[in-house]
């Protein structure tokens, strides 16, 4: 079976950048691998058409500088018996493992442990040993209101069964919803950001940006949805922007084909949002010439940003994420 590339997406410039960081989704079929995938590059008039996956279907972007290369193995059992034949093909080189599961299939649950150990077994073989991220996934919003306490349970014990059954040092578990967007973002943001060494920093870099523009919370996300640092100065700010980040980008997507009246390009990339007595300040930030942007959204009492302050910030972010 052959490996299919999509054309979507940058291709590393080869001699002058190191090896992509290699993210491999694999789980059953019907999981919703590729809805994940999608919902984060925001092609959400995608998801409703998508079609199992045939085969790998991998993808390369680029995150704070560094290429990523994304895997999404198709999990139909006949795939699966071929990744499980030639795992050098499929699963060497994985740094970052995430493992979806259906979390409303139950009758599959020993299924996709099942298919978990295999892989587990492959990974000891290659002598590789990547995190791997188990997504309980389709955790809806509203499965979890009516039964709550049900899937609290559930989700504890199946913790433990999966932990019990893969018997692996770096297993690690999150909650995740197409219907709880920000529960994808939080999910992918963290782990990409444990790829990174300059993650401190520049969630340091915004801490004392948000200080000086006076600013309650301030979050960072690239052009894939995925945070890239954030300041928040309590948990009812935090809930605020990170259930809010995902809809600001959908929002500025929607605007991107509208045209900019001349000498007003330093505001029409800005948007600003009342509510609560407070302004969400939306904001675009280029780092690099042709490169995608970053946007900021800002939760301030003053909707004006001081330019001096927005420029040396974004100067300094430059120098961090230079190489
Ligand atoms: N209720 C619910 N349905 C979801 C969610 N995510 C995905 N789905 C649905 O699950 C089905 C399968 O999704 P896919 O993303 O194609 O699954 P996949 O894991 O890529 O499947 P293969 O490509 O065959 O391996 C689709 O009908 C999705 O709409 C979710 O969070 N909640
Ligand atoms: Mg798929």
């Amino acid at each position: 079976m052959e490996i299919q590339y999509l054309s979507k997406g940058k291709q590393p410039k080869k001699a002058e950048k190191e090896e992509p960081h290699k993210i491999l989704f694999t789980g059953l079929d019907t999981a919703g691998k590729s809805t994940i995938i999608l919902a984060i590059q925001r092609e959400f008039s995608k998801i409703a058409l998508l079609k199992p996956t045939r085969g790998a279907q991998r993808r390369i972007f680029e995150f704070l500088g560094k290429d990523i290369a994304e895997w999404d193995l198709g999990g139909q059992i006949s795939y699966r018996i071929s990744y499980l034949k030639n795992p050098g093909k499929y699963f060497d080189g994985t740094e970052i493992l995430i493992y979806v599961i259906d979390i409303q299939n139950q009758p599959r649950i020993p299924e996709a442990i099942s298919y978990l150990k295999d892989v587990v077994g492959q990974l000891n073989n290659l002598e590789i040993e990547p995190p791997i991220y188990v997504f309980f996934h389709k955790c809806d919003p509203a499965l979890l209101r009516n039964a709550i306490n049900e899937m609290q349970t559930m989700r504890v014990d199946l913790r433990e069964k999966i932990k019990n059954a893969a018997n692996y040092k770096q297993i690690y578990f999150y909650d995740t919803s197409i219907y709880n967007l920000p529960s994808i973002i939080k999910a992918m943001s963290e782990i990409l950001l444990d790829l990174y060494p300059k993650s401190q920093l520049i969630e340091k870099t915004i801490n004392e940006f948000a200080r000086k523009v006076d600013s309650e919370g301030v979050v960072m996300i690239d052009d894939n949805s995925l945070i890239i640092g954030s300041f928040y100065k309590n948990e009812e700010v935090k809930n605020l922007l990170s259930a809010s980040t995902p809809y600001f980008l959908t929002l500025n997507d929607s605007f991107q084909f509208t045209q900019v009246l001349p000498g007003k390009e330093a505001e029409e990339n800005k948007m600003v949002v009342q509510r609560f007595g407070r302004n969400f300040v939306f904001k675009q930030l280029k780092l690099k010439e042709d490169s995608p942007p970053y946007y900021l959204l800002m939760l301030k009492k003053d909707p004006n940003l001081n330019e001096e302050d927005f420029d040396s910030f974004a100067n300094l972010l430059k120098e961090i994420l230079k190489n």
